[in-house]
């Protein structure tokens, strides 16, 4: 199936991306806040930087498609909770949970949906955690609600879940065996290495505190 939109569908949808791009911005704006006080106020700031992106149209009509639903703009935006996507990048996963945390605590959206692919990860090998917020877009756009995905994630679980990905897009859902196992095997190395290096930090945290 072709992943594209009939005409009039896809006019339809360049006006729900803009509530998409509003909320994007909402949220954004928050999450920058937040980075702007743990630079000023904490002595270190557990997040390394913030990705931010608005599904491409193709890329609708893949997953639409992926799930067997008609290509039109009302179905995906009742369906799909990712067309806003944010990605907050980590340096260990003990900072993922006090960011979901203080996400969870903000009051201008609500967390709706989570997912722990760090305690459970994906068969793939994939690991993230993955909140899906609402918030409501103010009057002028009649309080309608929208929602954004926010995955976070360490620096090393990016890394792979990019090249996983740029794997699977390449073979386009057909991975070769051998390469699906390469990646599974490689995202336990992965593992195994953020938690050298969190131990790693621990052990100088705990030098620097003797010091003192
Ligand atoms: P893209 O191109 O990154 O946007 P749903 O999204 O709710 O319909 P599901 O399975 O409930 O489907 O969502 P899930 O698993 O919570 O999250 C889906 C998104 O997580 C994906 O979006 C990816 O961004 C990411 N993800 C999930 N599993 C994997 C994986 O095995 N490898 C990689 N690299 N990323 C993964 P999209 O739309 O599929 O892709």
């Amino acid at each position: 199936k072709k992943n594209r939109f009939e005409v009039e569908e896809f006019e339809k949808l360049k006006n729900i991306m803009v509530k998409y791009n509003c909320a994007l911005e909402i949220v954004m704006t928050h999450l920058n806040n937040l980075n702007t006080y743990y630079n000023a106020f904490e002595p270190v700031n557990p997040i390394e930087h913030i990705k931010r992106r608005i599904k491409s149209p193709e890329s609708i009509a893949g997953k639409l498609n992926k799930k067997g639903l008609p290509l039109t703009a009302e179905i995906a935006d009742q369906t799909l909770h990712d067309i806003a996507g944010i990605r907050i990048i980590c340096a260990y996963a003990k900072n993922i949970y006090e960011i979901v945390e203080i996400i969870k605590n903000q009051a201008d959206f609500t967390v709706i949906r989570e997912k722990d692919y760090l305690m459970a990860p994906k068969e793939s090998g994939y690991r993230s955690y993955h909140l899906i917020v609402e918030l409501n877009l103010g009057r002028l756009f009649g309080d309608q609600i929208c929602q954004v995905e926010i995955q976070l994630r360490t620096s090393a679980m990016d890394f792979w879940a990019t090249l996983e990905h740029k794997v699977k897009y390449k073979y386009e859902g057909k991975m070769p065996e051998f390469l699906s196992q390469e990646l599974q095997i490689s995202a336990e190395q992965i593992h195994e290495l953020d938690e050298r290096m969190y131990h790693i930090h621990e052990l100088v945290d705990e030098i620097n505190e003797d010091l003192i």
